[in-house]
């Protein structure tokens, strides 16, 4: 860790495999933050338990999840790269911080509330504090910065109210986060409902692309993608279905919405489609083919997570202990 560099961290739940929302909206970013930020990132399994999971799945889910961030470029000779339930600090602090949180600020969650209506037979008090979790994972390490898609943004105020809260009670402490949202591509939507946000836990499989899905399906579901009954590929309030695609395809090929108008001016929406299609299958091939190597080398993957989950209990030790301390509680000596 070099000192002279600000702090990025960020988690990403093991619940199946990254959909295109997922990578365009925060994993992507993951990797050139390297180069610019010390970073810790997580695979964050205890937040994955709020909705109940299969134990055999979410294992699987977590190994690959881990493997899939490495493909994606996470590089743990450079990042903290470790699973959220190995670092104890995280549920230590969590519970610190539910003693800062007001029931109120939770109440107001939109996650909360969107996912108790979807789980409403599992309503359960781990759905309710998720936030505070969240907050725990990033002032563990004072982060200064959190890439994120912007449905975690509310998340990310109620983090920055709460170590607020923390810091006028015991005297300052925490950095209060900011949050890294791009530009483009922050909320990538539904390719079934393009007014809904891509999620991996859509029940229709078209609506959504999957960062290990093959060329042919990637193609197949853009060309079933929903539009509109004009022809015109450009970027204008109302045409959800093309904005989409015209936000993916700009963030994957770097063109900007002007020149994705110019190149397809005088082409139906059937081009443009398979054109996006292309582009994605091409941009996440090679992400295919270094999970598939990854994923074969078990003993590796092993030895970066308990490498990962060392460097960041003795990072994230340092500022529970002083949070232990500054709350009252009595030193173990
Ligand atoms: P689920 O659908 O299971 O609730 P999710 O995909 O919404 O999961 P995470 O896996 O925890 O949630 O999300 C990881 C990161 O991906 C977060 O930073 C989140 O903001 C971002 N993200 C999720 N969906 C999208 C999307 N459609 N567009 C942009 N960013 C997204
Ligand atoms: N809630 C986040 C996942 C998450 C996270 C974090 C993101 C858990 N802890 C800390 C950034 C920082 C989500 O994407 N659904």
């Amino acid at each position: 860790m070099d000192k002279d560099r600000k702090l990025i961290f960020s988690g990403i739940q093991p619940t199946g495999t990254f959909t295109l929302g997922n990578y365009i909206g925060a994993v992507r970013n993951w990797k050139p933050l390297q180069e610019e930020y010390n970073c810790v990132y997580c695979v964050v399994d205890m937040h994955a338990i709020t909705v109940r999971q299969d134990p055999i799945k979410l294992r699987q889910n977590t190994m690959n999840a881990y493997a899939l961030l490495m493909a994606c470029g996470v590089d743990p000779q450079k990042s903290i790269l470790f699973i959220q339930s190995h670092v104890r600090t995280h549920a230590e602090l969590s519970w610190i911080l539910s003693c800062n949180t007001q029931f109120g600020e939770l109440s107001r969650m939109t996650q909360f509330k969107d996912k108790s209506q979807r789980h409403a037979d599992d309503v359960n008090a781990g759905l309710f504090t998720y936030p505070v979790l969240m907050a725990a994972d990033i002032l563990a390490y004072n982060a200064d910065l959190v890439p994120v898609g912007i449905d975690q943004k509310q998340h990310l105020e109620l983090a920055r109210n709460v170590a607020q809260r923390f810091n006028q009670r015991y005297g300052e402490f925490f950095t209060l986060p900011e949050p890294y949202i791009p530009d483009v591509g922050a909320k990538v939507m539904s390719l079934q409902e393009p007014t809904k946000k891509m999620s991996k836990s859509d029940e229709n499989p078209n609506a959504c692309i999957l960062i290990l899905d093959d060329k042919d399906t990637i193609i197949r579901k853009f060309k079933r993608a929903v539009t509109d009954s004009e022809s015109e590929v450009c970027y204008r309030e109302g045409k959800d279905g093309i904005n989409n695609l015209m936000s993916i395809y700009s963030t994957i090929t770097g063109k900007d919405f002007d020149s994705i108008t110019s190149e397809f001016a005088g082409k139906g929406y059937g081009d443009f489609k398979l054109a996006v299609g292309e582009a994605v299958a091409d941009h996440l091939e090679p992400i295919r083919t270094e999970f598939a190597r990854l994923s074969k080398d078990k003993a590796y993957l092993r030895e970066c997570y308990t490498d990962g989950a060392e460097k960041a209990l003795k990072y994230s030790q340092r500022i529970v202990s002083k949070v232990y301390r500054k709350v009252g509680f009595v030193d173990k000596t």
